[in-house]
């Protein structure tokens, strides 16, 4: 305790004593700073956060926590032995009030094969309780501590190894809050990312061991929030109505990388920096998480839509699983996001420059001097297809009604090869008829090569319940030619 934290307590006490009597009748704000009563804390699991407390005194706080080893799913397909405290990882959120007394006790279970303990970044001594709660399995360890510094912070194992109790998921966040609160919000959610370090790769099935070379090298086979890849997802997402304030609850269990936390499409009206008690900064874009750190971010949400949670540091978003997901019910806020306004065509200045055409070449474009197998036509032709036709014409080839045409079982497509080509090339416009249905759209000529052409074709002209023979480079240099 700081000097003037001791000084402002004595204060306190002098004055609770003084007015002892008065105290008594009428309790104000802030209320006393003796502990009074014992309550059970509530423990929720992410992305969940215990209510706020409305207490105006400090008590004495139990907190019941046991480690646990447990599999889980890490990803789809993907299993992996977690070491967690609560059950799940991240562990369990708890929430006490600045001057609580916490007695803590930790319990491993029986099954456990190691020993655990904890260090709460929240304790002011030795080890943050680590060498009071070490706990052997099918053991109870308790010690006690006041929280006597408000703010959010990182619990986690500290029993050696403790890099590989940390990479394994032993991590949580403690919210010590303020004697005089936080400020009202409509939701709060709790969000923890960290790293998994596998033999496999991402995404390689299986129940998957831990890899001490890939934790001791910083290279993560996997970046997740709250514990798996789509954890806060999907269905998983966390949600909030158009108008309402939410406050989100940072952490990173690390064990190694610092978080560039990021939410596409919302402002950070107020960042509690690094999880303190102040509101440092306003109006922020991306805020730094560090290892073994937190942060508290508030925002109104003003537009409806889904916002993405992400570790900007960005292949970690896409490539390794830190993303999640924010839904925002209601409807349209035109004045501050009017959405799509207009889609037309541009044609650019027309023909690629042979620059471009052969730096595509070596980005994995194949040889046109090679004869291509239908194979590599048709693997070539599929990552042409989501770059350049895709958007309109949709992954499942079904276009949109009204809009886009099908590829998918199109007549249109399959009747008649030169016309398809020559639709790539030029583009196509005016009123067509694909399958009965008419459309009137302008589909924009596509800057492709040959290959690239010869590929997209073969592709589409073979999938989607397409069946039908291939398309060449030199088919394609035909139907320019004319
Ligand atoms: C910007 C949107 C857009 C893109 C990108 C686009 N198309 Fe189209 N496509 C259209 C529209 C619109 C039509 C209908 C044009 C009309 O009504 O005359 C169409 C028609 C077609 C047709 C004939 C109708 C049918 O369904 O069989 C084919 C074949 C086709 N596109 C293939 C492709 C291929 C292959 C690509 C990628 C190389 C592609 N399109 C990229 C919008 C697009
Ligand atoms: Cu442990």
């Amino acid at each position: 305790m700081n000097n003037m934290k001791r000084s402002r307590l004595a204060l306190v006490l002098f004055a609770a004593g003084v007015f002892l009597s008065f105290s008594f009748l009428s309790c104000d704000k802030t209320g006393s700073s003796e502990i009074e009563g014992v309550e059970d804390v509530i423990l929720t699991d992410a992305p969940y956060v215990p209510p706020p407390i409305t207490r105006t005194h400090p008590t004495k706080v139990i907190v019941n926590l046991e480690t646990q080893e447990v599999v889980k799913r890490l990803a789809d397909g993907v299993e992996y032995v977690f070491w967690t405290f609560g059950g799940s990882v991240p562990g369990k959120f708890i929430r006490v009030r600045e001057g609580d007394l916490i007695e803590f006790h930790l319990h491993n279970n029986p099954s456990s094969k190691m020993p655990h303990n904890i260090d709460l970044h929240a304790v002011t001594g030795p080890g943050g309780g680590a060498a009071s709660s070490f706990t052997a399995p099918g053991h109870s360890s308790t010690f006690s501590f006041k929280a006597i510094n408000a703010g959010l912070y990182v619990y986690h194992c500290a029993t050696a190894p403790v890099g590989m109790h940390i990479a394994n998921g032993m991590y949580g966040l403690i919210l010590v809050e303020p004697k005089d609160g936080l400020p009202k919000v409509d939701k709060e959610y709790y969000v923890m990312q960290s790293e998994f370090y596998t033999e496999g790769n991402y995404g390689e099935p299986g129940i998957q061991p831990f890899s001490q070379a890939k934790a001791v090298d910083e290279n993560p086979s996997y970046v997740v929030f709250n514990g798996s890849v789509g954890a806060l997802a999907g269905d998983n997402a966390i949600t909030a109505s158009e108008g309402e304030t939410v406050r989100l609850y940072l952490g990173n269990g690390g064990p190694n990388l610092i978080s560039s936390f990021h939410v596409i499409g919302e402002i950070f009206d107020q960042v509690y920096g690094e999880g303190g008690t102040k509101v440092n900064q306003n109006n922020v874009q991306t805020t730094l998480i560090p290892a073994g750190g937190s942060s508290i971010v508030e925002f109104k949400c003003e537009v409806p839509g889904t916002f993405i949670l992400v570790d900007h540091s960005i292949f970690r978003a896409f490539n390794k699983g830190a993303l999640g997901m924010l839904k925002v019910s209601g409807g349209p806020q035109i004045e501050i996001y009017s959405g799509k306004q207009k889609d037309e065509v541009y044609l650019g200045n027309g023909n690629p420059s042979e620059a471009l055409l052969k730096a595509n070449l070596l980005n994995g474009a194949p040889d046109p001097n090679k004869k291509m197998s239908k194979e590599e036509l048709l693997a070539f032709g599929k990552t042409v297809f989501s770059s350049s036709c895709q958007a309109c014409h949709q992954a499942d080839g079904k276009g949109l009604s009204n809009v886009f045409p099908p590829l998918a079982q199109s007549d249109y497509l399959l009747k008649d090869k030169e016309r398809a080509i020559a639709t790539v090339i030029k583009g196509l416009q005016g009123e067509i008829t694909v399958n009965g249905k008419k459309f009137n759209g302008v589909m924009p000529q596509q800057v492709l090569d040959n290959i690239q052409i010869a590929a997209v074709l073969t592709y589409v002209r073979n999938s989607f319940g397409n069946k039908t023979d291939i398309v060449t480079p030199q088919e394609v240099e035909k139907v320019r030619g004319k």
